[in-house]
């Protein structure tokens, strides 16, 4: 089975091939058999309303830089928000092979897209369920998990990047508050959140989690420009200065930095499967323009080279969804590590970046136009692979948990 499930014959035959979803098939390795209904009805749910929503605008809002924001409220409709946090605490109840396959057909539309699910449930729907109390669970999660609040994760630094425990944003005790200091940077939809979580220093030098309300005195978020990357996402400085932050606002018991490092296990597992759909996208786009194009008398596709391309992106896509489907096992059963997460983020996002650098070859000429989508692929995808830990930074990850010796000491 596979690709050619048909005889094909002449370029006649290819063309044609080339028009029917039956060429298009990607499950390489039958693994639809490994998911359930209630798994294949959410991708394929997500599938429709990217291809509904997403694609016919995306190429112009990543040519103009902007932010499709009128998606945020329709991400909530369709349940793309925390898909694996409880119902009840406005999540979609549903398991963490559910939350891989809505991430990896959210990124098959754009990186920048899957970005904004990935910053909304995991980095801060996730730490409010796992980390707030009670009362402000109930007053944040609903409207976050429904799209009616935005919410933004601020852990990164000017100075303190891949070495987050160097940050120098800080609270001091108050009263019944705190006065929080400082400045993040590179963060997703900060200028157009209504909530950020933010982690910051305490007196003691302990690393603190809270939620900050973006109209509170103090607090500004000047947007980033000139991306070449993410383009269709929006991103932004958090300036804190002397910003009032209510006591019942910050997390009670969580310090350190498990804290963030804990969401970001949540988000980088999503990452892994959303470079997946990334792939496929411009292992799809390759395929088809390979048997429709035609040089030398025939289409591209029946070069060896072109084959080889071809041949070798759908091994890689394969092996890569299988690394994510053990994991989401894994995560289901609570019996995933955290290297186990870099080892799949790393792995994956590299797959889908050499994907989209051989596609946009594959293309020719036309691959760097947005007539066809590898080559924003390819520029989101460099993105990808810096935040939610660098692709170096995951290696080291590995390297310590095999042989036991830390390398950041
Ligand atoms: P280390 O001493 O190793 O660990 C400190 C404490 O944290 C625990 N821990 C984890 N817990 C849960 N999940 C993980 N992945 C964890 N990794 C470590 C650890 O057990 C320890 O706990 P405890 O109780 O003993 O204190 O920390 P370290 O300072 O040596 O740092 C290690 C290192 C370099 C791996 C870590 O700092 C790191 O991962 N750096 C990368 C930074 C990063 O990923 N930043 C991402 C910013 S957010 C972002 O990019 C969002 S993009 C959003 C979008 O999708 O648009
Ligand atoms: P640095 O840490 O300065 O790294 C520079 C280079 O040095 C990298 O190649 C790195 O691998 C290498 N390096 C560093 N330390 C070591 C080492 N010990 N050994 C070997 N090599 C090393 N952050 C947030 O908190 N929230 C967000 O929402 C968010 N969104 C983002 C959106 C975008 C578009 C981008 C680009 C970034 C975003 N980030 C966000 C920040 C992102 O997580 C950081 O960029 C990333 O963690 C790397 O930090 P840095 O850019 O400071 O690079």
């Amino acid at each position: 089975m596979g690709i050619l499930t048909k005889k094909v014959t002449s370029p006649a035959d290819f063309k044609q091939a080339a028009k029917t979803d039956q060429y298009r098939h990607h499950d390489y390795y039958l693994l639809d058999d490994l998911l359930s209904d209630e798994h294949k009805i959410a991708r394929d749910a997500v599938r429709d309303w990217v291809k509904t929503r997403v694609s016919p605008i995306i190429e112009d809002a990543a040519d103009r830089a902007v932010c499709p924001t009128h998606l945020f409220k329709e991400l909530g409709n369709i349940g793309a928000y925390g898909p694996s946090i409880p119902a009840k605490y406005g999540g979609g109840g549903m398991d963490d092979i559910a939350y891989g396959v809505i991430m990896q057909e959210l990124e098959r539309g754009d990186s920048g897209i899957r970005s904004m699910a990935s910053v909304q449930g995991s980095l801060v729907m996730y730490p409010i369920y796992r980390y707030a109390s009670e009362e402000q669970k109930m007053k944040w999660l609903p409207g976050l998990g429904s799209g009616d609040l935005i919410g933004c994760f601020g852990l990164t630094e000017p100075d303190a990047g891949s070495n987050p425990a160097q940050m120098t944003t800080n609270i001091k005790d108050a009263g019944d508050h705190y006065i929080l200091n400082g400045a993040k940077m590179w963060i997703t939809n900060s200028p157009v959140a209504d909530i950020a979580v933010v982690w910051a220093k305490d007196e003691s030098g302990k690393i603190r989690g809270m939620v900050v309300e973006t109209d509170s005195p103090g607090f500004s978020a000047p947007v980033i420009h000139g991306k070449w990357s993410l383009r269709a996402s929006v991103t932004g400085e958090l300036v804190f200065e002397d910003v009032k932050v209510p006591k019942e606002n910050v997390f009670p018991d969580i310090r350190g930095l498990r804290g963030p490092l804990s969401c970001l296990t949540k988000a980088r597992y999503g990452i892994a499967w959303g470079a997946i759909g990334a792939a496929l996208d411009c292992y799809d786009s390759s395929l088809r323009y390979s048997l429709e194009r035609e040089q030398f008398g025939k289409p591209i596709g029946g070069f060896q080279l072109t084959q080889k391309k071809l041949a070798e992106m759908i091994t890689e896509i394969t092996k890569a969804q299988l690394l994510v489907w053990r994991l989401g096992s894994l995560m289901n059963e609570g019996r995933h590590t955290p290297a186990q997460v870099s080892m799949a983020k790393r792995n994956n996002v590299h797959m889908a970046l050499e994907i989209a650098r051989e596609a946009r070859q594959i293309h020719g000429g036309m691959g760097i136009t947005s007539e066809y989508p590898c080559m924003r692929h390819l520029m989101n995808l460099e993105t990808v692979l810096t935040y939610e830990g660098t692709h170096d930074i995951h290696l080291l990850i590995t390297g310590m948990d095999v042989t036991g010796l830390n390398a950041f000491k």
